[in-house]
């Protein structure tokens, strides 16, 4: 099929609101601020992908951006490019993914992927492909540079006390908070943070060393996709640095990681750091 951006938008509307977060954001010593929230607007992909009729071999859809550079292999083979990411047919046909051309009500930005850009919600940033040109359901994986090469997460893991390393391609988000800002009134000091990656049930924080203490959420953007802001009162801490710590609890039960998780501290890339976040705050 051939589409112009005219026929994507004369296809049935649906809307998401998810925050994308770049894998390369770190958790230390704080965020470098690669993640951010948007309301997406676009046409569902696996009703394309439906109408296009995907053969029964088809296992693996990928995604094409405009954009290219030169890529060496081996040393001896240089060739051109373009920006490709894929994912399984499986998790291409969620009916949350779009192809998204409004940001916030308005034409995608080119910044953003205008025209047309993958919304892969619950993923992480490179997974969302800009200025799309071409999708194509393959019946093999798919291993380009952006799938097999870059955005590899490379752990040193402990099977049955034997080390393994692994090499797993970038994919779904990870669950992750932060806490943002300290405000006072008065004498009165007060924590607000977000937590993102999953749906989110709760967050803790922690003072210095005292125990984790329950955040209070403060109203969502109503999309599991999208963060969650919270806020904690700290009341009147004492003069002096403190460091305020904070931890994501999604409703299946998991638990943003410590830095010292053994899942972490194998872990040597930096891809994928959603570990928890410490600042440290002067209270005068
Ligand atoms: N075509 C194309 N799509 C792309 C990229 C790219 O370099 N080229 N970068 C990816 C990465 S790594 C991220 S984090 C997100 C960033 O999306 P944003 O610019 O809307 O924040 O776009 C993704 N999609
Ligand atoms: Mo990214």
């Amino acid at each position: 099929m051939t589409l112009t951006l005219g026929d994507l938008k004369s296809r049935e509307r649906q809307e998401v609101t998810f925050t994308l977060e770049c894998s390369g954001n770190s958790a230390f010593p704080f965020n470098k601020g690669l993640v951010g929230n948007a309301t997406w607007a676009g046409t569902s992909l696996a009703a394309l992908l439906d109408e296009a009729g995907v053969e029964e071999s088809g296992i693996e859809v990928v995604f094409w951006g405009a954009d290219a550079g030169e890529q060496t292999w081996r040393d001896e083979i240089t060739v051109t490019e373009q920006f490709a990411r894929s994912m399984s047919l499986t998790d291409a046909m969620n009916p949350d993914n779009l192809l998204a051309y409004e940001m916030n009500g308005e034409e995608l930005p080119n910044l953003h992927g205008y025209p047309v850009r993958l919304i892969a919600p619950g993923w992480y940033g490179v997974a969302n492909v800009k200025w799309l040109t071409r999708i194509e359901v393959m019946d093999r994986r798919y291993q380009g540079n952006f799938m097999a090469r870059d955005y590899v997460t490379i752990r040193e893991e402990e099977r049955d006390g034997e080390t393994v390393w692994t090499f797993t391609s970038v994919s779904r988000a990870r669950l992750k908070s932060a806490p943002a800002k300290v405000t006072r009134q008065g004498d009165r000091y007060s924590i607000m943070g977000a937590a993102w990656g999953a749906p989110i049930a709760g967050v803790e924080v922690r003072i210095d060393e005292e125990p984790w203490q329950p955040a209070t959420l403060t109203e969502g953007e109503g999309s599991e996709y999208a963060w969650t802001f919270w806020t904690f009162d700290w009341g009147t801490p004492s003069p002096g640095e403190h460091t305020v710590t904070s931890r994501a609890i999604a409703k299946d039960g998991e638990v943003q990681p410590a830095p010292d998780d053994p899942l972490l501290v194998g872990k040597q890339t930096y891809w994928e750091s959603n570990g928890q976040i410490t600042r440290r705050i002067k209270i005068p």
